[in-house]
């Protein structure tokens, strides 16, 4: 009989099969889906992020982890009761205008996903009032900006500044992150914080949410 453990290794590891594998026999074996996603597949995904962050892992393998998280998740989301499938918060995140950079984007995503929440991704390149849109019909508790040149970085705060003209500044907290970005610099644009890289942002976004 497998053990919820074997699934935090499997993810760590990136094995997608056995992951689904493993995932479905704990399912049989009577296993609440809320807590093999738990004790699971984040937990898995959240030693991914650890070691990401101390350079034990790199993207290629943080990639193939969040596909193995990814397939355990298919198998235990639908079975959610609707008390269980609370999320643990709503993000929507995009790269700003003008830039067309997206692995961190997604990278930060799929940590965000393995932690939890709810990603509404808007893709790259994305102005400040598609973000105003997305928040007025998504009503997300987070709104990530990504930029990886230095010329779109005045965007983050055009953007922040567009979300308080119409008045929606207020109900979300802003994460930024990017290369170029910098703790000096969300602090300068209005950003509520900034994030180095996916595991950090996963951390700030929970903060975000307590
Ligand atoms: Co471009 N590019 N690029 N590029 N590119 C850089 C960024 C650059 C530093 C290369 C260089 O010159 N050394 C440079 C920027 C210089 C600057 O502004 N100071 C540059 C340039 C100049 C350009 C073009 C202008 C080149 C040209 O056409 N002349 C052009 C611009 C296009 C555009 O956007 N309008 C361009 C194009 C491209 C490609 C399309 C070829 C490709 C992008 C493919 C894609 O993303 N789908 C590309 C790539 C791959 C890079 C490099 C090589 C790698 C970026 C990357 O994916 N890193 C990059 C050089 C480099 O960084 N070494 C470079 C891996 C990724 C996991 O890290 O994105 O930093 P990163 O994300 C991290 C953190 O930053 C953080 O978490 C992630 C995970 O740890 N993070 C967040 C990111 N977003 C976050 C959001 C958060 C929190 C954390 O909260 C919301």
């Amino acid at each position: 009989m497998s053990d919820i453990k074997d699934v935090v290794e499997a993810v760590i590891a990136g094995e997608v099969e056995k992951v689904a594998e493993l995932t479905q026999e704990l399912v049989d074996a009577g296993e609440k889906p809320s807590e093999i996603i738990k004790e699971g597949l984040v937990a898995g995904m959240d030693v991914v992020g650890d070691r990401f962050k101390a350079n034990e892992m790199f993207v290629p393998e943080v990639l193939i982890a969040a596909k193995a998280m990814h397939a355990g998740m298919d198998i235990v989301k639908p079975l959610l009761t609707e008390g269980e499938s609370a999320s643990a918060g709503t993000v929507v995140m995009a790269t700003v205008e003008g830039d067309l950079h997206d692995i961190g984007k997604n990278l930060v995503a799929m940590m965000l996903q393995g932690a939890g929440f709810e990603v509404v991704d808007l893709g790259v390149d994305i102005p400040a009032a598609e973000f105003v849109e997305a928040v007025k019909e998504h009503q997300p508790d987070v709104v990530g900006l990504s930029a990886l040149l230095t010329t779109t970085m005045p965007a983050m705060e055009e953007t922040i500044n567009s979300l308080a003209e119409a008045g929606l500044r207020d109900q979300v907290k802003i994460m930024v992150g990017g290369a170029p970005v910098s703790e000096d610099f969300a602090d300068e644009i209005g950003a509520d914080g900034y994030a180095p890289d996916g595991s950090s942002a996963t951390d700030l976004a929970r903060e975000f949410i307590a």
